[in-house]
């Protein structure tokens, strides 16, 4: 039996486990993450907390060894997979928060990239803020954005694109969107690891939001605007 069997989770202290959670994020083990946010959440840790402290810590570690050509896609799939076994649990945790209903987003990952786990925190913080979420997964043309703000007819428009060379098609969604006169119906926010403030406002955003925190902050400010403007 090798040492890493031998590792009982729960007689680990509170940092230990979330060192540990890195190593088995790192290996992708699923269950061992489920297990360990589980022992967490029964020591009274946030959600919040352990979303951002273990889990989001735990893949900046595989996403900097990605970078460097040490860790490769399958691997870090499994990183993936494990991450979201943990995101699956605190989901309905950051929900059930009792927040007010906020307002509504449409959010999705641009054309060509399927990157989907910084879109599906967001989307995961947004509804335990009280906004309605319609998630419309990955890969979306401008077709996809348009047909699901039409349907849903949202106070939000989320964007969010992991590459460098997909973050420019939010601009042809924000182009399509004022060619059709919709532009000025919808807050945009964007989002992602490559983007940054200038980038947003470059493409004509209404704001970049740099985490999830940042979102909800951002997208409660400029709903109460919104609201504030109509009933001027
Ligand atoms: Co990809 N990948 N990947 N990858 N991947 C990156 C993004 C990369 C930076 C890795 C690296 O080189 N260091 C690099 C991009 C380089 C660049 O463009 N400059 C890269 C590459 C190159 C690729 C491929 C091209 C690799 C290949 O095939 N050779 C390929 C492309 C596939 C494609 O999309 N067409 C690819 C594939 C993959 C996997 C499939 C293996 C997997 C994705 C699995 C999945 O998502 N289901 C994957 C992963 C996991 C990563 C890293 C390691 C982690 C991304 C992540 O989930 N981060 C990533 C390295 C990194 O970012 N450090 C990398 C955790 C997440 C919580 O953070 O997504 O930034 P993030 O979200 C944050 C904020 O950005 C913000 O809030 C979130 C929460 O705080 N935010 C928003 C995000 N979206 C928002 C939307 C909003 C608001 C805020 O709207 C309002």
């Amino acid at each position: 039996m090798s040492e890493e069997e031998d590792i009982i989770l729960s007689e680990l202290d509170d940092e230990e486990l979330v060192q540990q959670m890195y190593d088995d994020l790192y290996d992708g083990l699923k269950e061992e993450i489920e297990e360990s946010v589980n022992i967490l959440l029964s020591r009274g840790w946030a959600p919040y907390k352990i979303l951002t402290e273990a889990l989001v810590g735990g893949m900046t570690i595989v996403g900097a060894d990605f970078r460097d050509g040490i860790l490769f896609v399958p691997e870090v799939l499994l990183a993936a997979n494990a991450m979201k076994g943990g995101m699956f649990i605190l989901k309905p945790l950051l929900a059930e928060t009792g927040a007010p209903r906020m307002g509504s987003m449409v959010i999705g990952t641009v054309k060509g990239d399927i990157h989907d786990i910084g879109k599906n925190l967001v989307s995961m913080m947004m509804e335990g803020a009280g906004f309605e979420v319609v998630d419309i997964g990955i890969n979306n043309p401008v077709e996809n954005y348009l047909e699901a703000l039409e349907e849903h007819q949202p106070d939000i428009l989320g964007m969010s694109a992991l590459l460098t060379t997909t973050m420019p098609y939010m601009k042809v969604v924000i182009d399509t969107m004022i060619e059709q006169g919709k532009r000025d119906d919808y807050i945009v926010l964007v989002g992602g690891a490559p983007l940054n403030e200038e980038f947003g406002k470059a493409i004509g955003a209404d704001a970049y939001c740099r985490d999830a925190a940042v979102a909800v902050e951002t997208a409660k400010e400029y709903v109460a605007r919104k609201h504030n403007a109509m009933t001027a």
